[in-house]
């Protein structure tokens, strides 16, 4: 059986998707899905076979009997992008929408996908968060040669958790450019009990200038270091602190692809309990998130179940995500992104009834109380190790500073410093030390890690000169990256590779 779940009537009907390449998601990211009869958490909502390729055979078979195939093709392209409220932008899109095209589909499905690089270079796709096979993961020089321009790659595996994830080029700056969507694999097992569901994906965006070329003024600035501020900021305040402001102040910042004078909407009803999957795509910024006049309880981070905390509102590092639960009141409400320690922010708004949208620049209360991050949330159950002892311990040290621009680990840039090893079945421990004034969101590919408190994530926000422990088991052989989800930094060279011991 072959269907794809992703194409779901709102799809079927947007004349703004997949139709030319001015496009925008913010329609239908914004228009909500009612759960109505369980759409997605009730087994297959068989639609159409989406296309492979042009002259290639249409599988169907799944791996083993009876798996369900999803098939989808990404086109990888430059556009110009709607970023609503008049502004037009370049961009690098998937099947030109921005953010990409949803890609959804239950654990335990197979998910097949083709890319159809259309892009003037080479690319590759990640599927952030997914511990995927090794052939899969979509680092180029490390697990595959990078899709040349105008050829086709497929992608396929098994999906082997319920999650919000999403995918990603990895290829140089690319992410920066907009090649992001959103990757949702449900639980087959999941109660649902909401009645909505709303994907937030939050991006900071380049308005006139190229990542490639904000990059190259990154390496050749001369500012001053900005170190004995964070020192004396660092004492005073407390706890999170992410340090400086990130590298970039952005134009833009962006909720599902649209600037905060022209807002996505979700729509729904008062009462409504409304499921959030908030995804931060960003590739320089930590984002605070809340929704104006509600509270919201936290269910899950990384895919992984949390117990559930209420709170005002959250931060989001790079490549983190949240699943949040709130119960929607009456009127017209701001969801809110904030950049940390940056100007601007990105917008959202949802509307249950009456009332007079906010202002573009409205100052959530919110912000100035309780604000919740990823290392104050507590596993659902306790993390199972593979074996109860450490059997391998290994340094993960982060240094480098914004001028000169140099970002690296364990004292040297990706392909100069030495791949740690990893043995199959053994438990490892991560002690990882971040001696910069940055926070940086650490990503482990092919894999999740344990937190001290024992709660499972595959992206963790190290603050500023601090350092935590984090384990790991070895059970997915590969070549692996383990490196900075800011993009800019893994240019510099803030990435690292694990490989396992033969
Ligand atoms: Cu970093």
């Amino acid at each position: 059986m072959s269907h794809d779940p992703a194409a779901t009537p709102a799809e079927a009907t947007n004349p703004q998707v997949n139709r030319g390449p001015v496009a925008s998601r913010r329609a239908l990211l914004g228009s909500g899905l009612a759960l109505a009869g369980g759409l997605f958490l009730n087994g297959c909502a068989p639609t159409a076979d989406s296309p492979v390729g042009p002259g290639e055979p249409k599988p169907t078979q799944g791996l083993f009997p009876g798996q369900v195939v999803v098939e989808k093709t990404l086109r990888p392209a430059p556009a110009i992008v709607d970023l609503g409220g008049g502004l037009q932008s370049e961009a690098w899109v998937y099947n030109d929408t921005l953010p990409g095209v949803d890609l959804r589909a239950h654990a335990g499905e197979l998910l097949r996908i083709t890319v159809d690089n259309q892009l003037p270079a080479p690319t590759t796709v990640h599927w952030h968060g997914m511990a995927v096979t090794n052939d899969v993961d979509g680092v180029p020089g490390l697990t595959q040669d990078p899709i040349q321009p105008g050829t086709k790659f497929r992608y396929e595996f098994t999906a082997p958790a319920p999650g919000t994830y999403f995918f990603r080029s990895h290829v140089g700056l690319q992410l920066d450019r907009g090649l992001y969507g959103p990757l949702i694999i449900d639980d087959p097992a999941e109660p649902g009990h909401y009645d909505a569901e709303w994907i937030v994906i939050l991006d900071d965006w380049l308005a006139t200038t190229t990542p490639d070329d904000m990059y190259s003024s990154l390496v050749a600035s001369r500012q001053p270091t900005r170190a004995g501020q964070d020192a004396v900021a660092l004492s005073a305040r407390s706890v999170p602190f992410f340090g400086d402001a990130g590298d970039i102040r952005y134009p833009h910042y962006l909720i599902n692809g649209a600037v905060p004078t022209a807002p996505v909407t979700h729509q729904g009803k008062p009462g409504d309990l409304l499921r959030l999957r908030v995804i931060n795509a960003a590739s320089d910024t930590i984002f605070a998130l809340a929704l104006g006049g509600h509270r919201m309880t936290i269910t899950h981070t990384d895919g992984h179940p949390v117990q559930p905390q209420e709170t005002s509102a959250l931060y989001l590092g790079m490549g983190e995500r949240y699943d949040l639960l709130v119960t929607l009141g009456d009127g017209i409400f701001p969801l809110v992104a904030k950049p940390w320690n940056k100007p601007g922010q990105g917008l959202a708004l949802v509307r249950t009834g009456a009332g007079t949208p906010p202002d573009p620049q409205i100052q959530l209360t919110e912000f100035t109380s309780q604000l919740t991050q990823g290392t104050d949330l507590r596993p659902a159950e306790p993390a199972v190790p593979a074996t109860p002892q450490i059997d391998a311990r290994v340094t993960v040290e982060l240094s480098g500073q914004a001028d000169p621009y140099r970002w690296v680990i364990n004292g040297a840039p990706y392909g100069q410093n030495t791949p740690l090893e990893l043995v199959q079945n053994q438990r490892t421990e991560l002690d990882v030390i971040n001696n910069t004034t940055r926070a940086h969101p650490l990503n482990l590919h092919g894999h999740s890690f344990t937190l001290p408190n024992g709660l499972r994530k595959d992206t963790i926000l190290v603050p500023p000169t601090s350092a935590t422990t984090l384990q790991l088991d070895a059970t997915n052989p590969g070549l692996w990256a383990l490196h900075c989800q800011n993009d800019y930094h893994t240019q510099a060279g803030m990435m690292l590779t694990m490989r396992y011991r033969s």
